[in-house]
């Protein structure tokens, strides 16, 4: 197999050239393939491992040894509440977890072999005892490390990569297995669409345990053996000083682009370093057209739009040398078919800029199962194998596509993460203050969407404080799944069947 990472490993090594740079610490593609020669090496025949995915050096070079002995990762959100965790971890079952030396590992990780990653390419560390071991001393060493180690390029391209936690509308969330395949033909494809090559060098700021941070923003430049410097957080300020310090790519969810457009105005020296950048690209929610107007208005840039999932991968882009046209996600990328259909499954053939349907896709860069759900795979594919995206798109005349809109209105898009309703409902009713719950999305100018809980309390003369239940969230899911408002009721609104009327519940306001 041709390596996944040609500047690493292959005939095309550039070991003097940097690799990767999160803060004051960084890598050249000679001293990456040093640690993770000694991590790949420990790593061979592991099965799952699991990777506490904070936004450091230490998760990507865990991740990159774990492609390269050709072992699956399973990145966890280091800021999963118990029960989220508790279940990834049970459906996922790793062998053991990768971690940087200082990350305290919550309870449920306890009981996994830890092996704490090393990345000072100069450090003499010491391997420890079976429960908590250090990698990293070997390659530390060689320095500038030859890739001598598994390569993990003798691993088939169907084999598992990644197994990439998503929510549904209801239950808990579903693990999407990822394999090689999907990985190099989607980056392989942006390449192309976007001119990527080894001169790019990435600024983002992106959670390392989703597909945009990890596999366009780490592995995307790995892949062309170009840089990628990490902000560890997300600071307009941050960004205009690496896109003036030699930085040419930007990736951003639309918050993050929400956000420099409100902070253009009073910020020249943004202006000038977003206006230098070779490429601004925005996706994993739709940048409002307004941001858009607002940063083209100020910089003389246009950011550019792709749309992807999980499950797929990359499926459209703007092309770097197409119209940059605010609003819609351009076209289906290479070796990508795209088609949008009816309710009853008959595919549309007017590109008229009008006609409403699902996208449905179909192509090498899909996922190939969600981990333990046959039932759920089975229904995310149509009779005849196209995967159902459950977006709702129309086409341009030229083909561009212009996503209008979900099929379930119980998905919520907030700051780029997906949020299903029923994983909050769920966590909302395990509060003894709970007697019901629905859950809803609503507009939010920097979110792009906010999560609102309707509660019915178990006792109408204390209620439980909004604050509390936003923690009790925060504590069992995630963060980023707590309610930002929440709206006391009497009773909820249900129709006869005693289903609960969503679209009701505005009316309660
Ligand atoms: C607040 N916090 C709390 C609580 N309240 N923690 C515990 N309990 C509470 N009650 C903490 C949070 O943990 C966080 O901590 C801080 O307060 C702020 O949280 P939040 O308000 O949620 O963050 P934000 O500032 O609003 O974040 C905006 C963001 C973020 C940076 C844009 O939403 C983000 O990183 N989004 C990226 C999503 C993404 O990558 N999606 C890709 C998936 P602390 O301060 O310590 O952080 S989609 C995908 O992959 C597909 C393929 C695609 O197309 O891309
Ligand atoms: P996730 O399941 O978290 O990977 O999110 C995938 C979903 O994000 C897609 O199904 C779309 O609804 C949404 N999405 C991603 N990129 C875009 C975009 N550029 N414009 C609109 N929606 C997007």
């Amino acid at each position: 197999m041709p390596p996944l990472f040609p500047a690493l490993t292959g005939e095309a090594r550039t070991p003097g050239r940097p690799a990767l740079r999160f803060g004051d610490r960084s890598l050249t593609y000679g001293e990456l393939a040093a640690v993770t020669d000694t991590l790949a090496a420990r790593l061979k025949d592991a099965g799952r491992v699991a990777v506490w995915a904070t936004p450091t050096m230490e998760t990507a070079v865990a991740v990159v040894a774990a492609l390269r002995a050709g072992v699956p990762a399973v990145p966890l959100n280091p800021k999963s509440g118990e029960k989220e965790l508790g279940h990834i971890l049970g459906d996922s079952a790793p062998s053991l977890v990768l971690a940087a030396p200082d990350d305290e590992l919550p309870p449920p990780l306890g009981e996994l072999t830890r092996i704490d990653v090393e990345v000072d390419a100069g450090s003499g560390a010491t391997v420890g005892d079976e429960s908590r071991a250090t990698v990293g001393d070997e390659a530390g060493a060689r320095g500038g490390g030859a890739g001598t180690a598994p390569t993990g390029d003798s691993a088939g391209e169907e084999s598992a990569a990644l197994v990439v936690y998503t929510s549904g509308t209801t239950g808990p969330p579903k693990g999407a297995v990822i394999p090689r395949r999907a990985i190099t033909t989607t980056l392989d494809a942006l390449a192309d669409a976007w001119q990527w090559t080894a001169d790019d060098v990435l600024v983002h700021a992106l959670p390392l345990f989703h597909v945009h941070g990890l596999i366009l923003g780490v592995l995307g430049p790995l892949r062309r053996g170009g840089a990628v410097r990490h902000l560890g957080r997300f600071d307009t300020a941050a960004v205009a000083r690496e896109l003036s310090a030699g930085a040419t790519m930007l990736f951003g969810v639309p918050t993050m682009y929400h956000r420099l457009a409100e902070a253009l105005p009073a910020d020249p020296e943004l202006a000038k370093a977003l206006g230098g950048a070779r490429l601004l690209v925005s996706g994993s929610a739709a940048l409002p057209v307004h941001d858009h107007e607002r940063i083209a208005a100020a910089t003389g840039r246009r950011v550019i739009e792709r749309y992807g999932m999980t499950e797929t991968l990359m499926n459209t882009s703007v092309r770097a040398d197409g119209e940059a046209r605010a609003g819609t996600v351009g076209l289906p990328l290479p070796g990508v078919e795209l088609r949008l259909v009816e309710e009853d499954g008959t595919p549309l053939t007017a590109y008229d800029g009008e006609s409403v349907g699902e996208i449905q896709v179909r192509g090498p860069n899909l996922f190939t199962e969600y981990l333990n759900r046959p039932d759920a795979t089975a229904a995310a594919f149509a009779p005849d194998g196209w995967f159902r995206t459950g977006d709702m798109a129309v086409r341009d005349p030229d083909g561009y596509v212009r996503i209008v809109g979900r099929k379930a209105t119980d998905l919520i898009k907030s700051g780029g993460y997906k949020i299903g309703a029923g994983e909050i409902e769920n966590a909302l009713l395990e509060h003894p203050g709970v007697r019901e719950a629905a859950v809803t999305g609503e507009p939010d100018p920097d979110l792009g969407e906010r999560v609102v809980a309707w509660i019915v309390p178990a006792d109408p003369q204390s209620p439980p404080p909004a604050g509390e239940l936003a923690s009790h969230v925060a504590a069992h899911l995630s963060p980023h799944k707590r309610p930002r408002r929440v709206h006391y009721l009497s009773s909820l609104p249900r129709n006869d069947m005693g289903k609960i009327m969503k679209r009701a519940l505005k009316t309660h306001e």
